[in-house]
């Protein structure tokens, strides 16, 4: 035996595991629509923290939850502290998240993150052509030219308001809509000065869509290199500015709306989500009910041979009601 070896050696990895010290939420305070979703940025310091794991959680999950990604879901009006934990150190980061009531109920929707097809002509390094899709919340990344398509399944033929919900930091942005191939309306975007402070902007024109499919092509049609960021377009057949319906929130919280106000035909109830059996009456100003029906989805009253005068609707669950003031012309 020439030789008897014994050969060892010791590697010792020294590993400093990197504590985190702070975690912070962005926005800090955000009101949001009921049904809408916000999507939270966790900053967690430092940055090359070895366990930037966080557990999410909601002070209230009635009103809006929170997913393990930080993205909110507004259920009900109301407030509630959406919070980040480190499993590292236990440090938290807050928002306070407001829901209050959405200022269209109903209606067609088309989410924008729910594209058919996107393209466009300006590669911004991070989309070749054409948008992104932000999971859950709408599409961003939108520069001129841009464009997505939608398909939308209209159950009855009428003349639509078309609704976004969109928002930019930029100024002199512009969103164009085509149904089928024809443009409806060219709008300019207001600057809400946020890329996620999303605002109501009403087309200028109103289009007829029969019933049936149609393709619906959104673009970003000014010059300005930056456009806008979407979360959904809604088509509705009232006009959904507020001047013209009364709201009320029922005791679940939730908001319930009368429109149009005034009324000359028909008047439309809508009390969102509701349980049990709910009447409806339209009372006059003496107090006698004119009419009285059982709550039923797309809940309407004919009041076309009313005279003109202030009435009443009233809700009844049976243990609190709830009435609007409307005025037949
Ligand atoms: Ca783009
Ligand atoms: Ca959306």
């Amino acid at each position: 035996m020439d030789g008897n070896f014994k050969s060892s050696s010791n590697i010792t990895v020294k590993f400093t595991p990197i504590s985190v010290d702070k975690v912070s939420l962005t926005p800090e305070n955000e009101s949001i629509e009921v049904g809408a979703n916000l999507a939270l940025t966790a900053i967690v310091k430092p940055s090359n923290a070895t366990n930037k794991k966080l557990i999410w959680s909601s002070s209230n999950p009635a009103i809006a939850t929170v997913n393990e990604t930080g993205l909110v879901t507004a259920l009900k009006i109301g407030k509630a502290t959406i919070s980040a934990v480190s499993v590292d150190g236990d440090f938290e980061g807050k928002s306070t998240i407001n829901v209050v009531k959405p200022l269209i109920v109903g209606g067609l929707v088309i989410q924008a993150e729910d594209i058919i097809g996107t393209g466009g002509t300006f590669d911004d390094g991070t989309v070749p052509l054409g948008v992104q899709i932000e999971t859950g919340v709408g599409i961003n990344y939108v520069n001129t030219g841009d464009w997505v398509t939608y398909s939308i399944n209209v159950p009855e033929a009428g003349e639509y308001s078309i609704n976004y919900f969109i928002t930019t930091e930029n100024s002199r942005t512009e969103i164009t809509m085509e149904v089928d191939g024809v443009e409806v309306s060219v709008d300019a975007v207001p600057n809400t000065g946020s890329w996620t402070k999303y605002t109501l902007l009403t087309a200028a024109n109103r289009v007829n869509l029969t019933k049936g499919t149609h393709n619906i092509r959104i673009s970003a049609s000014s010059a300005t290199e930056w456009q806008w960021n979407l979360d959904k377009i809604v088509f509705t057949t009232d006009d959904p500015t507020l001047s013209n319906e009364e709201f009320f929130i029922n005791k679940n919280g939730e908001t319930g709306r009368v429109y149009p106000v005034p009324a000359s035909d028909v008047v439309y109830v809508n009390l969102g989500d509701v349980e049990g059996t709910l009447i409806v009456d339209l009372i006059n100003i003496n107090g006698t009910s004119l009419l009285s029906e059982n709550y039923k989805d797309n809940f309407k009253f004919d009041v076309s041979n009313l005279s003109a005068g202030i009435y009443f609707v009233v809700v009844n669950d049976g243990e609190t009601s709830f009435s609007k003031m409307l005025i037949i012309e």
